[in-house]
């Protein structure tokens, strides 16, 4: 090299640039090739469609790891505060496609491919997703990671490697069966083993206090179970930027010197059942969105990704040679939700009991590293746990958060004159016939900041749930609305439309979505409106085929699709949609030759499997379906489609075809929702109610561009108060009738007038989430939809002015709030061969 009269730093540059880390089509295709060899040990004449995924994806993966560990090198050479993120869900979706878009490279990978006689897409949808999540949540955090890297934030996602995810649905005689996720089972190549990093974390057992020689108060926890967190990091790369953050997620295993006791005492088969006690914590995700489960085993997870978590950032600052008194100057832990909030009791234990030190001093410390996120206000969601349940895991921690609770409460008596009701709506403790524990109380007392998901949100929990919580610290409350990444939910999953767009107004666009903008200009534009159009029309075609594939149901991609996809939840109101369905059809059964603009009703979403309503209205849906899509008089103008199993995969190939979103939550109830904004970001128009980010979509789009409807918040708690009475609505709306009747006598189910009673009556004499009450509106609003839609130009006018408004709904611009406002730290460019992006 020195012959040539290289300097230093191009010695670096040739270095670097090897095989392992080139990104030109020739160096990819010999990557490819190399891992076919080394890795899975084939070559191209044997190899199999995995083979050659798994192939692609070492090759990927090569180059994040070279920029993984450029991004840990330059963490730890200087001071930087670290993000780190405490989520039990992680809804990642498939890694290959997404990171040859962050590191650039999609194109150069397509055409070596192509060049070797293979198709990307066809790799891309070999891999099986990671569905460490059940809806919103989890995927928030997914969007997140994702953001944080691309804002180059040093950042550490936290959270629970389940060996099984969200399950599996399959539909069978129109009713959801679920099957278990495996999806580890032809390995990830996304993950590295961390064998070397893992931590012992106790359970169960007793605590004992005594007074050593020092006089000094000790604590001695003896457990009844020891298990092992073994870390397994996966690398999360910005978009185009060399900053690769690590998602690290705990396995739990049996600890080494495992139960020896059993083994030499001969007990083998107990040694074996301790082991898989010990494996069973991180086995399965809980398939419960937004309701609570109590159980043991969910409350052994919550501490054991925690405890692992928090004790792996301690060994990092320490190791750093800063004083464990310090902590909060290297980290800023954000709850999401208050799933790890646990955490707060977990962190004053090891200050307390390990690290020796006082009460005070540890308080200090705890309450300024943490941050709490609210994700909802169902009180059926809000986490509680019996004493006694939370005592038999965690004794230890219980009298932690008694003394919490009692040097809080002491505060508070003061600050609100002995207010009692307030005292007891503060207290980490709940009395009755059992006393529990709130977490929800343990997140706010031990956080410096507590924020809200959307502008509605926000204040509704000021003023409800956590009402006295902002009574007392209002410096504490702030919101922060949800956004989505516009690499996954744009860039990947709709190049088509991403290229349009790209063409008009540059591509800034992707890491400024505020430059969205710039396309107003081009909503009148004929031949832009007519692209507009012609990308939709062939994304919903490219849907349509899916349709068939999947379901055997042939839909008419020039029909609106209107499309409801995301968890089936009551307070979500997919049987809202099925009743204008049904009125729709009911239309043309009274006049077959009445004008009904063609539509195709797309529903996905997995229910809880214990949740029985929401199991119903899935076979409800497909009822309906099995009616509507074979009626003669019908004559194919409406057709109702169940997808099957919706996750991050499907999401991806649905949003982009849509022209209708359902946004039908009752008002107050949807935190925020962020599918409304990634279907809205793929060009669709809104029709929703005022609630969660609704709100702020409506005020960003236009009002003349968002289909409004339904009671308000307000309006909806006020009809509550005066006694609302849903049978009046069923008895004075004919429409509404013939509907509800014709789904209790078994019109839509084989004359069975069994199947759907439950779910009648609930709407009759109950209807907690007010669809009755909204029917009317829904419908009329839903003729104004049909009526814009015949105009089709109009239509792409509005819809191309709907996604230049929505540049305030990306995660950067979330993660840039939470960075500002709560976290408080900055960006760390990471350079690579001396820059700091491609
Ligand atoms: O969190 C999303 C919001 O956009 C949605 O509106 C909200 O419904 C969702 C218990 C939850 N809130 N609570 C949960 C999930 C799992 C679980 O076990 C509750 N999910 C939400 C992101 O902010």
């Amino acid at each position: 090299l020195q012959d040539k009269g290289l300097d230093k730093k191009e010695v670096q540059n040739v270095l670097v640039e090897d095989a392992r880390t080139g990104l030109d089509v020739e160096t990819l295709k010999k990557a490819i090739l190399n891992n076919l060899f080394y890795v899975q040990g084939k070559y191209p004449e044997i190899a199999t469609r995995n083979d050659y995924y798994m192939a692609l994806a070492y090759t990927v993966r090569d180059r994040l790891l070279q920029r993984w560990v450029a991004s840990v090198k330059q963490y730890l050479e200087g001071k930087h505060r670290i993000v780190s993120y405490l989520s039990a869900e992680y809804l990642l979706g498939p890694h290959l496609g997404n990171n040859l878009v962050n590191l650039g490279i999609y194109k150069e990978a397509e055409q070596a491919l192509h060049e070797m006689g293979l198709n990307l897409d066809w790799l891309i949808e070999k891999e099986i997703e990671p569905g460490l999540g059940n809806g919103g949540l989890g995927r928030l955090a997914a969007c997140y990671m994702d953001s944080l890297a691309t804002l180059e934030v040093p950042a550490i996602g936290y959270g629970i490697r389940y060996q099984f995810g969200i399950f599996e649905q399959d539909i069978r005689d129109g009713w959801q069966v679920e099957d278990t996720d495996n999806w580890l089972r032809r390995g990830n190549p996304w993950e590295i083993a961390r064998r070397e990093i893992s931590y012992d974390i106790k359970l169960g057992g007793y605590v004992q206090h005594y007074m050593d020689r020092d006089g000094k108060f000790r604590t001695i926890w003896t457990p009844d179970l020891i298990v092992k967190g073994v870390a397994y990091d996966t690398p999360i790369v910005g978009y185009k930027v060399n900053t690769t953050n690590t998602l690290r997620l705990w396995k739990s295993e049996a600890p080494n010197s495992f139960d020896f006791q059993s083994f030499n005492s001969g007990d083998y088969s107990n040694a074996v059942n301790q082991k898989i006690i010990c494996e069973n914590i991180s086995k399965v995700l809980y398939p419960n969105d937004e309701t609570r489960s109590g159980k043991v085993l969910r409350l052994q997870q919550q501490y054991f990704f925690v405890s692992c978590s928090l004790q792996d950032m301690i060994g990092i600052h320490l190791r750093q040679g800063e004083r464990i008194e310090d902590f909060q100057t290297t980290f800023a832990v954000q709850l999401n939700d208050t799933h790890p909030a646990v955490a707060i009791a977990e962190m004053m234990r090891l200050l307390v009991d390990e690290y020796d030190l006082e009460w005070v001093d540890a308080w200090r410390v705890t309450t300024r590293t943490f941050a709490y996120t609210n994700h909802t206000l169902l009180p059926e969601a809000l986490e509680k746990w019996d004493m006694e349940l939370f005592a038999s895991v965690l004794p230890r921690h219980l009298e932690i958060i008694q003394e919490i609770n009692r040097r809080f409460l002491d505060e508070v008596t003061v600050r609100v004159y002995g207010d009692q009701e307030k005292i007891s709506s503060l207290s980490i403790i709940g009395e009755g016939p059992r006393r529990y524990i709130k977490m929800a109380n343990l997140a706010c007392a031990g956080s410096f900041a507590i924020n809200g998901v959307a502008a509605l949100h926000t204040e509704l929990l000021k003023q409800t749930v956590l009402k006295d919580w902002y009574a007392l610290s209002p410096e504490k409350f702030s919101n922060k609305t949800n956004g989505v990444t516009p690499r996954r939910w744009m860039v990947l999953s709709n190049p088509k439309l991403t290229e349009l767009i790209s063409s008009k107004i540059g591509e800034n666009w992707i890491k400024h979505l505020d430059e969205l903008k710039n396309l107003e200009k081009f909503a009148d534009d004929p031949e832009f409106l007519q692209q507009w159009m012609d990308v939709k029309l062939e994304m919903k075609t490219q849907l349509a085929q899916r349709i068939v594939n999947r379901t055997n149901i042939k839909v008419d991609p020039e029909s609106i699709f209107d499309i409801q996809v995301k968890r089936i939840h009551e307070y979500k109101r997919q049987h809202l949609n099925i009743l204008h369905v049904i009125t729709l059809y009911n239309r043309i059964k009274q006049n077959p030759e009445a004008e009904i603009v063609p539509r195709t009703f797309v529903f996905a979403g997995k229910a809880a499997p214990g949740y029985k309503q929401a199991k119903l209205i899935i076979k409800l849906i497909n009822s309906v379906g099995e009616i509507v899509n074979k009626d003669p008089d019908v004559k194919g103008r409406l057709k109702v489609v169940f997808y099957p199993n919706y996750n991050v995969t499907n999401a991806q190939k649905i949003y982009p075809a849509a022209d209708l979103s359902e946004q039908i939550s009752t008002a107050g109830k949807e935190a925020s929702g962020t599918g409304n904004m990634k279907l809205s970001l793929n060009g669709a128009l809104t029709i929703g109610t005022l609630d969660g980010a609704n709100v702020e979509i409506r005020e960003c789009v236009g009002e003349e561009n968002f289909f409004l409807f339904g009671l308000t918040a307000e309006e909806v708690e006020n009809t509550k108060s005066d006694g609302y009475n849903p049978f009046h609505f069923y008895e004075n709306n004919p429409n509404l009738k013939l509907a509800l009747d014709q789904i209790s006598n078994g019109y839509f189910s084989h004359l069975d007038d069994t199947i759907f009673k439950d779910l009648i009556n609930s709407l009759l004499y109950d209807d907690q989430f007010m669809v009755l009450a909204d029917y009317q509106s829904y419908v009329d609003c839903q003729d104004q939809v049909a009526e814009a839609f015949k105009d089709k130009v109009k239509w792409a006018r509005m819809s191309i002015l709907n996604v230049a408004r929505m540049g305030k709904f990306s995660s950067d611009r979330s993660i840039r709030e939470y960075c500002d406002e709560i976290w408080k730290v900055k960006s760390v460019p990471v350079t690579l061969n001396g820059t700091s992006s491609k």
